[in-house]
């Protein structure tokens, strides 16, 4: 039905209801739906003070399906005493009927049948009374017209507690006679046409009034997760610092790259299968730079370049094994051979933010993969404190200021710090990434020259991104059980702001 016949409906039931309507109860007496009802009545209050709406919740019991039934085909109980012939019935016979056992004990209890335990073939029931009254189904029925209010409260808590009535909370409006009530409602124009200011039709109509507060309609369009909101704006703050970003378009790396060209001994326990994803097809690579090759195998094996190495006997089979790569240190270390073999050495600085591998116990906040960010510079003579100056830089832009450096180890850079900043929050310090030099050995066997070093750092995506948008589990972010709802409602992710006097950014609250 169109609303405005349903709004003038309403009206002539309001106009023949005195004190008013309650608009659940309208809605079952014209037989509409209640939501179809709300909108007229949401109508008619906008064309002003014909009626008033006032928001109202009542409680009402409605039958369960299984009150329902009841309401059909009688109680439990009453179907049980039907089921009973005047020679009486085995118990094991009346346990099989649908309404068995609890129409038996209600029926006990009722004193309607009584158990005759001596006969030979097992307990025999019986009536006890040559009719029945059933007042469950009579209750029932009284609900099912409406007229539940009749009924005890006690009575209604017991149905309830049997699950044949349920009590729910209903929103309702309770609707009364406005100033300017009227049984017949002037359609409302929502345009005001050429047509109507040409012939002047305009004065006998009445306007929609602008409703100024209405939203526009929500552009459809895509919706970038927080994980590249946040990748996108660490990637704008190393650009800003004048890295380059490094091609990491390549999830799968021989544990060549990933580990023994970063000086990582071949018996180290994070190339063990426990910690690492090893690709079982193709399970080998089998092109590499074999000059440079033959320059790593002799660093691990006999040392050299002031090292020792360490002196094993170093496998070529072990680094062309597969894997997921485990950190974006092996893109680093490609880019910085490939810096190697310039004519001329050219100081550089590069970054990545991808998805690295880790075959690692899973938790609240950890998965066997994360993004993770790094950045190295290149150049001759950088020190500890070229590094901590960059990532004093580099944090600043993120809104911390105060950083702290724990010395630490890594297979490939030497010395190392974990980098630690002051959670205001927490009121303690929390790791926030981790840094070092790369070792000579590295780096010569690449063909560097003499004299250049590398600082380089690495913390996560996920981390920061957890704490920008307020997620406590990581499988929130991430994963199969992601809410889309999430993805689409974030709102856009800025670690900066107005350039501030050091173009501090917008602090990421720690
Ligand atoms: O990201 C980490 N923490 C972090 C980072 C940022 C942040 O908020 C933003 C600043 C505003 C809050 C916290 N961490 C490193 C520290 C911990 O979360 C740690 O428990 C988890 N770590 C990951 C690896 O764990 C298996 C984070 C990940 C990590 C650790 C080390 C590196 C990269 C990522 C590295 C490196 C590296 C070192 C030297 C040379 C080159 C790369």
């Amino acid at each position: 039905m169109a609303e405005a016949t349903l709004s003038e409906l309403v009206l002539q039931r309001l106009a023949e209801a005195p004190t008013g309507l309650d608009s659940c109860d309208l809605a079952n007496t014209i037989g509409h739906d209640h939501q179809a009802v709300v909108g007229a009545i949401k109508s008619l209050q906008s064309l002003g003070e014909v009626i008033s709406a006032q928001q109202r919740s009542t409680k009402r019991w409605e039958l369960t399906s299984e009150g329902q039934e009841v309401v059909r085909e009688g109680s439990h109980e009453a179907r049980v005493f039907d089921a009973i012939p005047p020679s009486g019935i085995l118990q094991k016979e009346l346990m099989k009927l649908p309404s068995g056992k609890v129409g038996f004990s209600k029926a006990m209890s009722n004193k309607w049948i009584v158990m005759d335990k001596t006969g030979e073939n097992g307990p025999r029931i019986f009536r006890i009374v040559d009719e029945i009254a059933d007042n469950v189904k009579e209750k029932l029925q009284i609900v099912a017209e409406g007229k539940g209010d009749g009924l005890e409260e006690k009575e209604k808590t017991d149905l309830k507690k049997r699950k044949l009535l349920n009590e729910l909370i209903v929103k309702s409006y309770w609707i009364t006679k406005g100033p300017s009530f009227s049984t017949t409602v002037m359609k409302q124009e929502t345009d005001l046409t050429s047509e109507m200011i040409i012939s002047g039709s305009w004065r006998g109509k009445q306007f929609k009034p602008y409703n100024f507060d209405a939203l526009g309609i929500m552009p459809d369009s895509g919706h970038l997760h927080p994980l590249m909101k946040v990748r996108s704006q660490f990637r704008q703050i190393f650009l800003e610092m004048g890295f380059t970003e490094m091609p990491t378009n390549n999830y799968i790396e021989s544990s060549f790259w990933n580990f023994d060209a970063l000086f990582q001994p071949q018996q180290h326990p994070a190339r063990d299968a426990h910690d690492t994803f090893f690709i079982s097809d193709p399970a080998l690579a089998s092109r590499f730079p074999m000059d440079y090759l033959e320059r790593v195998k002799r660093v691990h094996s006999e040392g050299g370049y002031g090292s020792l190495g360490y002196r094993y006997d170093w496998k070529f089979e072990e680094a062309q094994k597969n894997l997921l790569r485990t950190h974006t240190t092996g893109v680093s270390a490609r880019m910085l051979y490939q810096l190697a073999q310039q004519e001329k050495f050219t100081p550089a600085k590069y970054f990545s933010i991808d998805r690295v591998f880790r075959n690692e116990t899973l938790d609240a906040t950890h998965l066997a993969e994360f993004h993770q960010i790094e950045g190295l510079v290149v150049d001759f003579g950088l020190t500890l404190g070229n590094l901590m100056g960059v990532l004093h830089q580099f944090f600043t832009k993120l809104g911390i200021t105060k950083l702290r450096f724990k010395p630490a180890y890594n297979p490939y850079t030497e010395p190392s710090m974990e980098v630690f900043s002051y959670h205001e929050g927490l009121k303690k310090w929390v790791e926030v990434g981790n840094s070092g030099v790369f070792r000579p050995e590295m780096l010569l066997p690449m063909g560097l020259p003499e004299g250049v070093s590398v600082i380089a750092w690495g913390l996560s995506l996920e981390r920061p991104t957890m704490i920008k948008y307020g997620i406590n589990n990581i499988r929130e972010l991430v994963g199969h059980k992601v809410n889309l709802q999430m993805v689409y409602n974030n709102p856009i992710c800025r670690l900066d702001e107005d350039k501030g006097s050091n173009h501090q950014r917008n602090p990421i609250p720690l």
